[in-house]
C-alpha cells in the first residue's frame, strides 16, 4: 500500500483543509477475478482499506476490473464491500465515493450504497445500472459523522430486476467495478490527527520549562520592588535601571 501525505505528517502541520484521496483502487492490469483487494493507494492514517465480494457472489474474469456474478435472487451475501479502518489517533471525515460500474444485460439493474453505521438497513443513495453501459457515480458522504475505528460500505441490489429491464437478475449476469474516466475508484475526505495524551517524558520536559519560567518571574518581581529612584511613593515602571533613590 502506497502512503501519501508522509511529509505532511512528519511536519505535524497537517490539517487537510480540502478533500483528498483517502483510499483508491486502480483496476489497471487487474484480471477481474482477483480476490479481496487492498487499496492501491491510501492516505497516512488509514490502517487498511479493502474491496471484497460478499459470500454469495462469484469472481468471473473481466479485464481491468473487479468483477462479480451470482446476483440472482436476494441472497444475504449478494454485495460488494469497501472496508476502511482508520488508525488509532486519527479521525476521518469522508467527502465522497467516486466509482464507475458496469453490468452485463442480465446483471443487477438497480443498486444502492449502504453502510455499516445503520447495519446496512437503508441506502445512502441508489443508482440505475442499464445493461452494458459504464455508469459513473459520485456519492456525497459529507453528511456522515466523523469516523474513528472502522466503517464498511456495501453495494447491494435493490429489487431483483436485471440491467436490461427484461426480467429477473441472473446468476450469470455480472457487475464490474472499473476505473473512472478521471482515475481510480476512490473515497475522498479529510483525516485529522486527534489530540492524544502526552507521553510521560513530554510531561517532564514541559514541567521543567514551566519551573524555569516561574523562577524568572520571581526574580523580576524582586528587582522592581527594590529601587525607588524618585522617592515618589513606590516603584514605577522604568525605575529598575540601577539608579539609587535620591
Ligand atoms: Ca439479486
Amino acid at each position: 500500500m502506497h502512503k501519501t501525505g508522509m511529509l505532511c505528517a512528519a511536519l505535524v502541520l497537517c490539517a487537510n483543509s480540502q478533500a483528498a484521496t483517502i483510499a483508491a483502487w486502480s483496476m489497471d492490469g487487474q484480471p477481474g477475478s482477483q480476490a479481496g483487494m487492498a487499496a492501491t493507494d491510501a492516505a497516512m492514517g488509514i490502517n487498511a482499506a479493502t474491496l471484497a465480494r460478499g459470500a454469495d457472489l462469484g469472481a468471473p474474469g473481466g479485464s481491468a476490473s473487479f468483477s462479480s456474478n451470482g446476483w440472482g435472487g436476494s441472497d444475504s451475501g449478494d454485495y460488494l464491500s469497501f472496508s476502511i479502518s482508520v488508525e488509532s489517533g486519527y479521525s476521518l471525515q469522508l467527502a465522497s465515493l467516486e466509482i464507475a460500474t458496469r453490468a452485463s444485460n442480465t446483471g443487477p439493474g438497480t443498486l444502492g450504497l449502504f453502510y455499516s453505521l445503520d447495519g446496512f438497513s437503508d441506502p445512502l443513495d441508489t443508482f440505475a445500472q442499464p445493461g452494458s453501459d459504464v455508469v459513473e457515480s459520485l456519492f456525497d458522504l459529507s453528511s456522515l459523522a466523523v469516523i474513528t475505528g472502522s466503517i464498511e460500505f456495501r453495494i447491494m441490489e435493490i429489487g431483483d430486476t436485471q440491467a436490461d429491464g427484461s426480467g429477473s437478475t441472473s446468476d450469470a449476469g455480472t457487475l464490474r467495478i472499473v476505473d473512472r474516466a478521471a482515475g481510480a475508484t476512490q473515497f475522498t475526505g479529510e483525516l485529522q490527527l486527534q489530540a492524544v495524551p502526552l507521553p510521560a517524558s513530554a510531561w517532564l520536559f514541559a514541567s521543567a520549562l514551566g519551573a524555569v519560567g516561574w523562577r524568572r518571574r520571581r526574580a523580576d518581581t524582586r528587582a522592581v520592588t527594590g529601587v525607588d529612584t524618585d522617592s515618589g511613593g513606590g516603584v514605577d515602571a522604568g525605575e529598575v535601571r540601577g539608579a539609587s533613590a535620591g
